[in-house]
């Protein structure tokens, strides 16, 4: 029924495994307005309060045994099915899709469990908390490693690709994000444009302003297995 399926996910995906989504009533930016900890000028003026703020996220992910909930491990079983060409993009800087089982995936937005050389942009795996002694072995002098994470104002990782994708796919699913922030905000629009079939899954009810076709609402570890039954036996998804 479905041929090439591009699913874009947001923080809500891995809001039931415990992470906190960002513009939920607790949500992560409640104590940290956007500007001081995600962005250039942030880091610039306040590098330890960035990370901090990171270093907290990171270190939640890896204390916290958080694991990977039916959302992610659902869209890793449709990967595996190979009964569709799937590209996953998502723009949480979390692991869970990977814990979940999904091999081919794009963070557009970064990784927490990466510093990168701001030098050189070559990234490295994470095995102590950022600071002045997190160097990177690229360079001389060795330079502090940044959060590998995209901040308002920097371009979000593999664009191209994204949009290729996007130009390509017959369905166009998006699971667990507010829509509040571009470029992933404006995707269900190509969507739309090149004829695909738009669904969005949200806990929160259709927004009117919402540019999607259908609207499955529920919670992502409820409505994406049966999501992703629907598609694996050929039935169509084409209704709230
Ligand atoms: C760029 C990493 C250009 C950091 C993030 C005015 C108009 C249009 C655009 C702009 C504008 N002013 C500025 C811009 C650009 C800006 C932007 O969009 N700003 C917004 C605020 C207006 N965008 C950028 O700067 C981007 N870059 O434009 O570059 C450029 C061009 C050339 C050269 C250089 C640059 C970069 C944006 C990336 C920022 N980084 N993350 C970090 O993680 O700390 S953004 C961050 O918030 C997330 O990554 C995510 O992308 C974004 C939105 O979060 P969501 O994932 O949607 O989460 P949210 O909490 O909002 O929503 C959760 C949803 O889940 C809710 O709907 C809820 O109902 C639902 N939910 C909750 N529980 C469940 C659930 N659903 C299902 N089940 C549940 N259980």
């Amino acid at each position: 029924m479905y041929q090439r399926i591009v699913i874009l996910t947001g923080a809500g995906i891995s809001a039931e495994s415990g992470v906190k989504t960002f513009r939920d009533e607790d949500g992560l930016w409640e104590s940290h307005p956007i500007e001081d900890v995600a962005t250039p000028e942030g880091y610039a003026a306040n590098p330890t309060l960035v990370e901090d703020f990171y270093n907290a996220r990171w270190q939640q992910l890896i204390n916290e045994g958080i694991s990977a909930n039916a959302a992610h491990v659902a869209l890793a079983t449709l990967e595996q099915s190979q009964q569709v060409e799937l590209f996953l993009v998502t723009q949480n800087i979390d692991n869970l899709h990977e814990k979940g089982g999904s091999r081919k995936l794009l963070h557009m937005h970064g990784e927490l469990s990466k510093g990168r050389c701001p030098r050189s942009q070559q990234t490295f795996m994470l095995t102590e908390a950022l600071g002045p002694d997190n160097v990177c072995t690229c360079c001389i002098p060795a330079q502090k490693l940044r959060p590998h994470v995209v901040w308002f104002g920097e371009m979000p990782i593999g664009m191209d690709k994204i949009h290729q994708a996007l130009s390509q796919c017959d369905v166009f699913i998006a699971i667990g994000t507010s829509g509040s922030v571009y470029p992933a905000a404006g995707f269900v629009d190509i969507a739309n444009q090149v004829g695909a079939l738009t669904v969005n899954v949200n806990l929160a009810p259709r927004d009117p302003h919402c540019q999607f076709q259908y609207h499955w609402q529920g919670k992502a570890s409820e409505r994406v297995p049966a999501l992703v039954n629907a598609i694996l036996a050929g039935q169509s998804i084409a209704h709230d």
